[in-house]
């Protein structure tokens, strides 16, 4: 990779360059001093899963060690890495998840937490069968959170959110036994599995990582999303700014970065307390800019409209601006070198959770009992580095885009009632989005989500693709880092229309919607499998016959591997842009590319090249329009 092209983003090549100028260490030096990958670790083919080994399988077929000290081949070796990936991001999605249902459960109408949809709570409920009758509303929430709590770990039974499925799709995952049980069981499921000396079949690995990963999507993720939503308000759409050009010469700016709202929701409050605003203005700043970064940006800009700063490649690069007083992180994709870096610059680096705590850094425990107070602690903290702003250093890029955002199942629904109001039919809100598939006006459908990869020139791999797809006629919807290279590009503006093919821009006209819809953060992948069940279920078609397709294009985290398998999984074929550590195992690359569709309808592409990969996306589509008839 030339150090020329390392984004598609201006802002990055800028902040690149000041790095390199003022000798400061950025993950693109790293990477360029990893050299080459491990080769056995790039094809899977290394276990260190007992002392027997470490065991590296050799590359080549009949020489050098064919099997581990214990016997296990090259497939199965790789089919349990895949597994534990699986588990790992399953993992993170799903215990983010638990804990927002304990804030739930602690929600209280004099507290800091409340009840925001009080109408999602109750349908949420109702479909618990949880009494909403004549009670009081944290009453029910109690009682949904402890139901919910019971999903990670119930002993009998499967996970309630699955009966959200269409018919068809329960029925391929009832015979298939990849139905999910308890949340924490399938994890732990798959770490016993793979512990030495257990299952040593790799389709009999890939099938319980397609239960993990369900039991992510349709358990831990959706139930992070839909009490967010109870909790913080379900979104709708708000205009925003996205890109490093929203930090500000003159106002104390705070960067939010991570992922879970708990945290963040009380930040927004604690920067708009008039006193903490005052604070600022004493020390001299005309207020308090706070900016979001990877998946937290989502969930404030989605409800707030809180700008976005950038996406996972530019967190080092908004310390780089020197601009940033502070960076408040919770869990997930934070880079360890943050310390180092902002060292090099006045900001703070501060973590606030236990479960992620980084050496070096300023570490403020986040008390959700204390919650706002802590918020404000946290803040202040900021605000009172605003002195040491080394002015000499602040180099501020200018590059920032307009964007739509919050499109939730719900506000997509209520845009689409509006249009339909005026028009004769408004039995479904679905009907007018099946209707425009239907009739070819919109080809289909397309979730690109995940995360930026220093193996890929960043956004370069997002943005391709999108335009790709638009052109022809392809909605887009998008969650994560690549709802954020979106963003930055211009392309959830309305005025993105112009980009759009000629069926897709007069949708976009009619609903008022720009052409690539922000969906929100990773967690809320699950909208996007709760709106392709409702066009399912609209149109009485299993979901892998619709013409919609994911991909994946810059993925890097455990969290993409267990997104990836639970999409295929539900009926969706996905293009990963960076190939899986599964190429060192013919059986386990023919499961996921090939044999996964006999199992579930649909199956992973590997595409390194965006625009390749949203050709075949398009062909993908005709081919299911083609066999539905329409
Ligand atoms: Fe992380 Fe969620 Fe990936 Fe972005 S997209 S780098 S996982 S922040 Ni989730
Ligand atoms: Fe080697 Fe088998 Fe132990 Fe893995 S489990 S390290 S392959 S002996």
């Amino acid at each position: 990779m030339s150090e020329k092209t390392i984004s598609l983003d201006l802002t990055t090549e800028k902040l690149y360059k000041k790095a390199k100028e003022e000798k400061i260490e950025t993950v693109w030096d790293r990477k360029k001093i990893m050299k080459a990958p491990c080769g056995f670790g790039e094809k899977g083919i290394c276990c260190r899963l007992c002392s027997m080994g470490p065991c590296r399988i050799s590359p080549v077929k009949g020489k050098g060690a064919q099997k581990g000290i214990c016997g296990a081949t090259a497939d199965v070796i790789v089919a349990r890495n895949f597994a534990r990936m699986v588990a790992g991001g399953a993992a993170a999605h799903s215990d983010h998840g638990r804990d927002i249902v304990h804030t739930l459960y602690m929600a209280d109408k004099d507290g800091n937490y409340k009840v925001k949809d009080e109408e999602k709570l109750r349908k949420i409920a109702n479909e618990l069968e949880i009494q909403t009758e004549n009670r009081d509303i944290y009453d029910v929430a109690r009682e949904v959170a402890e139901m919910l709590l019971n999903e990670f770990g119930k002993p009998f039974g499967t996970l309630e959110f699955i009966e959200r499925a269409p018919e068809s799709r329960k029925k391929i995952w009832k015979e298939l036994n990849i139905e999910p049980r308890a949340i924490d069981r399938e994890i732990a499921t798959i770490m016993h599995s793979t512990h030495m000396g257990c299952t040593g079949d790799a389709e009999s690995l890939i099938n319980m990582s397609m239960r993990t990963a369900l039991s992510d999507g349709w358990g831990g993720s959706m139930i992070g999303t839909d009490i967010s939503d109870v909790l913080f308000g379900t979104p709708v759409p708000r205009e925003t700014e996205a890109n490093l050009g929203v930090l500000k010469d003159n106002m104390v700016n705070i960067v939010l970065h991570g992922h879970e709202p708990t945290l963040s929701e009380m930040i927004v409050l604690a920067a708009e307390d008039p006193e903490l605003v005052e604070l600022a203005k004493s020390v001299g700043a005309e207020g308090i800019n706070l900016v979001g970064m990877c998946c937290t940006a989502n969930e404030v800009t989605m409800r707030h409209g809180v700008k976005i700063a950038g996406n996972f490649l530019q967190q080092e690069l908004a310390v780089l601006t020197g601009a940033v007083e502070a960076v408040i992180v919770d869990v997930q994709c934070i880079m360890p070198s943050l310390v180092t870096l902002s060292e090099c610059f006045h900001t703070k680096f501060i973590t606030t959770s236990p479960k992620a705590r980084i050496k070096g850094a300023t570490h403020l425990e986040f008390e959700e009992e204390n919650a706002l107070e802590s918020a404000k602690n946290i803040v202040r903290e900021a605000i009172e580095n605003y002195k040491n702003r080394q002015r000499e250093k602040v180099f501020i890029p200018q590059e920032k885009n307009h964007a739509t955002v919050g499109y939730s199942v719900e506000s997509i629904k209520n845009q689409l009632t509006r249009v339909m109001n005026s028009n004769v039919d408004n039995s479904n809100p679905i009907k007018p989005l099946a209707d425009c598939i239907t009739s070819g006006v919109l080809r289909g459908a397309a979730g690109i989500v995940g995360c930026n990869n220093p193996k890929v020139k960043q956004d370069y791999g997002h943005i391709e693709m999108i335009k790709k797809l638009i052109a022809n006629d392809v909605i887009v919807v998008t969650t994560g880092c690549s709802a954020q290279a979106a963003a930055k590009a211009g392309l959830m503006s309305k005025d993105a229309r112009k980009l759009a093919g000629e069926g897709l821009r007069r949708v976009c006209e009619l609903v008022d919607i720009p052409p690539v819809l922000h969906m929100g953060s990773c967690v809320d992948i699950s909208r996007i499998l709760n709106l392709v069940s409702d066009v399912s279920k609209y149109l009485n078609v299993d979901i892998s016959k619709l013409p919609v397709v994911g991909a994946a294009p810059e993925w890097m985290s455990e969290k993409a591997v267990s997104i990836g398998t639970y999409v295929v999984s539900t009926g969706i074929d996905t293009w990963l842009g960076v190939v899986p550590p599964v190429t060192g195992s013919e059986e386990v690359v023919d499961i996921l590319t090939n044999r996964m569709e006999d199992m579930v309808g649909a199956k992973f592409y590997i595409e390194q090249d965006p625009i390749k990969a949203a050709e075949q996306m398009l062909q993908r589509i005709e081919e299911k329009r083609e066999k539905l008839g329409i």
